[in-house]
């Protein structure tokens, strides 16, 4: 029975009209959701293919069935609005007509009041209506016309205040009026798209220029002072399938001479300003570093080391916090509890997972030894002293005072003797639900859990502590020896337990960090302490590893849950006792996957090492995992190719791409800088900060996997989802395309610490030494000036003299 009730100024004739096509409708591919009529309002009111994105709900939990909205609605609340689903971000326009319509149904009658408000404080309503749901599906049609002139309007449906549990269920749900949805259009000028922080004097200079044209166009690079220094043709390339643009490229390597302000003119269009210096990558690399200070639990973040993100220790056992001096092991589980304070906080979220620590740790570790071990690696660069954390001055290079925090977070995830699965670590410890967003983590209340030990984390225990043990003997023999018979415990129990998974749905609250193959695991693992102990049957084990001589690379590359690769480059290039042949195989297989990174580079008009199906939730650290194994070819072979490749590809990372954005924040003209995180939460809260300079962010990922890029991003003039370059949006709620997280900023991290040491001998940048002042060149059109304390600073410009 179809009930028709409201106002008739909004006929059916209107409704009827040739071009409309029902209340958002069809398509549910790759979770996308599609809607025919322009000004249909409301995001995926169809709930097709059980999809719940754009909705929200308060007092109760979202699930769809049958394509339908089926809220479970809990009995004795007092207010209607205790209990509520909706959505928000709806647009409204005033003195506009719109049309309203859902079909609802109830397990028993009940009244609910439906309305269309605003979505923020004072939260003022322009239409409400108290509607009488009977067991039967019924669609309610209304009509009103809206007095709110807003972009942040909800639909909602207050369902609270009855004594009884009931069931409510909601489909096709419309909203239609107003002006069309608006397509999301990002900023994205100018379409002369350059690394916005710069290029190294000897290094590769290319661009990439958005436009039709079919013939190659004049370009110009032209000086900070004005000059025209370097000018040629560019070349088309076509349609770039990663973008949906048309584009050619410009190569203006010839530029050499170090300066600022530098612009890329083509045919009238002029890029953002880049520097050309060999000091650009230096604070990247810093930035890229301190992040794990700010990202640390269980330590006052102290303002001295990190301007403006002072806050007190997260999670040491002071209330509002529950953990994590003393965490139960989650109901079922286990019987005991363990202090698991300490780690860096994992991404936007205040989990902590050995998994995910395990590759961060590993780069951090892993950025330190190729110091130490690369022609280019300049360990005096990572030296004590040269981050501003807690640990300076302790005579230990500061890289791994920064490993060592995480790494002794991971040694207490480990299952004490005594304790059933002993040896065997924890797979994660994080609240029970999702924190609140945003949450400075000494101010979250809720209940933290230890899950059950994995396989796959016992063996990032194993590896990162097998690679610690050899790093830290010069330093800390105690500690080093402490790591490896931790590692080797762990080794043994995961021998015993070689088929423990994280399970999939485990994500109340976190993230599952699953993985049901853990071959690659074992073989990482096995490879550190068979490099750290020379022992045989660490070898025989490699032997009898399908990745001895496997492909460890593969064309998706290193990432969390694949880290052959971690094995693979160390066995390549730490000093062991693998000999001859083997080393040179390991060697070779390095190159070869390096040589295949840089053919997509060279393919794509972008100059990155992923093709249009490369782009992934952290697509960003998939280019710089990829970046990094054709460093390691570099450093293994000397061959430029090999290191020019891997200053183009961060040319992507620092705004050579289609959106013209920076994913770094604080470095480029245009950049990521609402990052999804609680403790970096101004976007939602102006007395949080954003995320710090060197913060990246997880980048384009055309999964779409939250709501809030879905319900912005999926509208596209064509109709069609967007392409993969352009599924990214830099708000705090797009965890999917935005999130901040340790395993991408160690990947920038290391990447940056290559790159900062490709400078030739007697690089001209500076540092200059005028009596105790120094000065140096550094990226994003800076000087550094390091003045002796008690000095005053006068600065005088050569053109002006004053
Ligand atoms: O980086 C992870 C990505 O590869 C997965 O596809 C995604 C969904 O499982 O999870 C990402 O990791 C998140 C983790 O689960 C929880 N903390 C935030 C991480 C970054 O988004």
């Amino acid at each position: 029975m179809v009930i028709v009730r409201g106002t008739s100024d909004w006929s059916s004739a209107n409704r009827g009209s040739s071009d409309w096509d029902g209340a958002g409708s069809a398509g549910h591919g790759r979770g996308m959701v599609t809607v025919k009529e322009p000004r249909e309002q409301v995001f995926n009111g169809t709930f097709d293919g059980n999809d719940t994105a754009g909705w929200f709900s308060a007092g109760t939990a979202l699930a769809a069935a049958d394509g339908k909205l089926r809220v479970q609605v809990p009995g004795g609340t007092q207010q209607r609005w205790d209990v509520l689903v909706g959505e928000n971000d709806i647009r409204l326009n005033a003195n506009t007509p719109y049309a309203i319509s859902f079909t609802a149904s109830a397990s028993r009658p009940v009244t609910i009041k439906a309305q269309v408000q605003l979505g923020d404080k004072p939260y003022t309503p322009t239409w409400a209506q108290d509607v009488q749901l009977t067991t039967d599906p019924q669609q309610y049609h209304y009509s009103f016309t809206s007095n709110l002139d807003t972009g942040r309007g909800q639909v909602s449906f207050q369902l609270g205040g009855s004594g009884e549990a009931w069931t409510f269920t909601l489909d096709d749900v419309s909203l239609v009026g107003g002006e069309p949805a608006g397509w999301y259009v990002p900023e994205t000028d100018p379409p002369v798209r350059v690394n916005q922080v710069g290029y190294l004097p000897d290094g590769p200079k290319r661009a990439t220029v958005v436009t039709d044209a079919p013939d190659p166009r004049p370009w110009q690079v032209v000086s900070g002072a004005g000059e025209v220094v370097a000018s040629g043709r560019s070349t088309p390339r076509g349609l770039d399938a990663s973008s949906g643009q048309k584009v050619h490229t410009v190569d203006f390597s010839a530029v050499t001479a170090p300066g600022t302000g530098y612009v890329l003119r083509v045919d009238g269009q002029q890029s953002f300003p880049f520097t050309v210096a060999n000091s650009i990558y230096d604070r990247l690399r810093r930035d890229a570093l301190h992040f794990f200070y700010v990202q640390r639990s269980g330590i006052t973040i102290d303002d001295a080391f990190v301007p403006g993100y002072a806050r007190p220790a997260g999670h040491v056992g002071v209330p509002p916090n529950q953990g994590d001096t003393s965490v139960p092991c989650q109901p079922g589980t286990g019987d005991y509890r363990l202090d698991v304070r300490g780690g860096w906080y994992d991404a936007g979220d205040h989990g902590k997972y050995v998994v995910n620590g395990g590759i961060a740790t590993a780069q951090l570790l892993g950025l330190y030894e190729r110091a130490v071990t690369a022609k280019t690696g300049h360990p005096a660069a990572l030296g004590d002293g040269t981050l501003d954390i807690p640990e300076h001055g302790n005579k230990v290079p500061d890289v791994l005072d920064e490993a060592r925090w995480e790494l002794e977070f991971m040694l207490r995830m480990q299952v004490p003797d005594g304790r059933p699965n002993a040896g065997m670590a924890h797979h994660k410890v994080h609240d029970r639900g999702w924190t609140d967003l945003p949450c400075l983590p000494d101010q979250d209340p809720k209940v933290r859990e230890l899950h059950p030990p994995s396989t796959a984390a016992t063996l990032n225990l194993a590896a990162t502590a097998a690679q610690a043990a050899r790093l830290y003997r010069p330093f800390d023999a105690a500690f080093a020896d402490r790591c490896l018979a931790a590692a080797r415990t762990a080794w043994k129990a995961a021998q015993e337990h070689p088929a423990m998974y994280a399970r999939p749905d485990d994500t109340d609250g976190g993230g599952a960090y699953d993985d049901d193959d853990v071959r690659d695991e074992f073989y990482w693992a096995a490879a550190e302490l068979f490099i750290t102990t020379g022992e045989q049957p660490f070898l025989d084990y490699l032997r009898s590893s399908p990745y001895w001589t496997g492909d460890a690379f593969r064309d998706t590359g290193p990432g969390w849950k694949f880290v052959a690769a971690l094995g693979r480059i160390d066995l390549a290039t730490v000093p062991s006792k693998l000999a001859g042949n083997d080393r040179d195989a390991a060697r070779n297989s390095v190159r070869e996957a390096a040589d295949h990174y840089l053919q997509t580079i060279r393919d794509q008009a972008y100059g990155v090492p992923i093709g249009e199906n490369g782009y992934t939730w952290g697509s960003t650290s998939v280019i710089l995992n990829k970046l990094m194994v054709i460093a390691t070819a570099f450093d293994l072979t000397g061959d430029q190719r090999y290191r020019d490749g891997v200053l183009e590809g961060l040319d992507f990372i620092l705004g050579r791409n289609a959106l013209n954005n920076s994913y770094v924040t604080g470095y480029g003209s245009r950049c990521s800088h609402n990052q999804h995180s609680r403790i970096y939460g101004h976007q939602l809260d102006p007395r949080l900060p954003q995320p710090p300079a060197g913060s990246i962010a997880g980048g384009p990922n055309p999964g779409l996997e939250d709501p809030k890029a879905k319900k912005v991003l999926f509208h596209t003039p064509s109709g069609e989802p967007p392409k993969p370059q352009f599924c990214y949006l830099d708000d705090i709620e797009s965890w999917s395309t935005n999130e901040v997280a340790i395993n991408w900023n160690s990947a920038l991290a290391w990447v940056a610490s290559f790159a900062a040491g490709q400078r030739p001998p007697g690089d001209n940048d500076g540092p200059y030494r005028v009596g105790d002042v120094t000065v140096r060149l550094s990226g994003d059109h800076q000087v550094d000036v390091v003045v002796p304390v008690g000095w005053s600073l006068h600065v005088e410009s050569a053109a002006t003299g004053r």
